[in-house]
């Protein structure tokens, strides 16, 4: 996707088609949770990019500036919305405003999913990272060691937000099999695992195979993971910057600064985010069992209902793990994000009864 000159084209360009919406994945389920909030002369617009002080839209007549009016947090609806008002992928209103070039956001589509992680500096808060995304590529370089539970811990924040994962392993060129098989063995089964390399390009035929079509994929993982260079290649054109990666550590240099939705044709998109090097659990309601149905799936056939799968008597967990059918390092990733979990819920019920007590009467 060059022009004449060469050039590649710029993420503004993308979104210069007929339809721009279309482009962003509208469709009739889009346009029903939108409907009520079109009121009066309001128009529905998609965040493509949100950066300090403003944000960039999808709107009907291409890729436009815009700047959030939204009431404040405690007028929201008590949802996600409330910790997060605005994020890269929402469907939202916009209304115009005589003394601003930029459109106003002024409420914000219900997400229907999303990939969220506790907030790094308000804990207990959910910071959505990619919102409306149907599926999310959780990525990691091969030639990086793999941090103890960093891809379970996605997987968790994935299936709680109603997100399909994809797991990619980038680098596959630089041939690294015990890399390679500690990704896969991070995996339960059923949860899609490929290996690509931009150089050779092995591993994209079955990558784009996956991707949901009509439908938005955001992207995950550390900083030089290999994520815009992903984007590029499925584009097939290097519209986003490429970090370097300093020699010694492997570490990246948080190339990309903000997270960009970015058009494939169709009503298929990416939405590319900076690494994250922290991945926080926020809550759990489902989200834990369905990354860990291996585990879980077990559960019923354990003596007690209650079973932790620590140590009691009758755990079919463990049954399974000495039948050689488990990998005890899943049992114990489970059990140190539950323990995250159960930790949080502790604190959020001693901040309600704290709470609680305030606003009780003296008398
Ligand atoms: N050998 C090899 N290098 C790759 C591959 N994919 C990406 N890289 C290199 O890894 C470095 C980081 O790639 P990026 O795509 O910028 O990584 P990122 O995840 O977007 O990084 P941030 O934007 O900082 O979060 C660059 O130097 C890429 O050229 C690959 O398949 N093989
Ligand atoms: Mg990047
Ligand atoms: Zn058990």
């Amino acid at each position: 996707m060059t022009d004449e000159s060469g050039v590649p084209p710029s993420v503004t360009d993308l979104w210069d088609v007929d339809d721009p919406l279309g482009a962003a994945g509208w469709d009739a389920e889009v346009a029903s949770r939108l409907e009520p909030l079109l009121t009066g002369d309001r128009l529905p617009a998609r965040v493509a990019r949100i950066e300090y002080g403003g944000c960039h839209l999808v709107t009907p007549a291409g890729r436009r500036p815009g700047v959030a009016r939204l009431p404040r947090a405690s007028a929201l609806p008590d949802d996600d919305r409330r910790d997060t008002p605005l994020a890269v992928g929402d469907w939202v209103a916009t209304e115009r405003d005589a003394s601003d070039d930029r459109l106003l956001v002024v409420a914000v589509a219900e997400r229907r999913r999303r990939v969220g992680r506790r907030d790094p500096s308000r804990e207990l808060l959910e910071q959505v990272l990619a919102s409306d995304v149907a599926a999310v590529l959780v990525v990691h370089a091969l030639d990086r060691p793999l941090r103890p539970g960093r891809i379970e811990r996605a997987l968790v924040l994935a299936h709680e937000g109603g997100v399909r994962p994809i797991v990619v392993a980038t680098k596959a060129d630089l041939d690294l099999p015990d890399a390679w098989k500690a990704v896969r063995d991070s995996a339960p089964p059923g949860t899609p695992v490929v290996a690509v390399s931009k150089r050779d390009l092995r591993g994209f035929d079955a990558l784009a195979a996956l991707l949901p079509r009509g439908v938005t994929t955001g992207l995950i993982g550390e900083s030089g993971a290999g994520k815009s260079s992903i984007v590029n290649v499925l584009l097939g054109s290097e519209v986003l910057a490429i970090g370097d990666v300093r020699g010694t550590d492997a570490k990246g240099r948080h190339t990309t600064t903000a997270r960009e939705l970015v058009p494939l044709g169709g009503g298929t998109c990416l939405l590319d985010t900076p690494g994250t090097r922290e991945l926080g659990l926020v809550r759990d309601t489902g989200g834990l069992a369905a990354a860990f149905a291996d585990v879980s799936g077990l559960a019923g056939r354990c003596r007690f209902a209650d079973c932790r799968h620590d140590r009691e008597a009758g755990c079919a967990v463990h049954a399974a793990i000495d039948a050689g059918e488990l990998d005890d390092a899943r049992r114990r990733s489970f059990l140190d994000l539950r323990a995250e979990i159960e930790e949080l819920d502790a604190k959020r019920e001693a901040r309600e009864r704290r709470l609680g007590e305030g606003r009780r009467p003296r008398h």
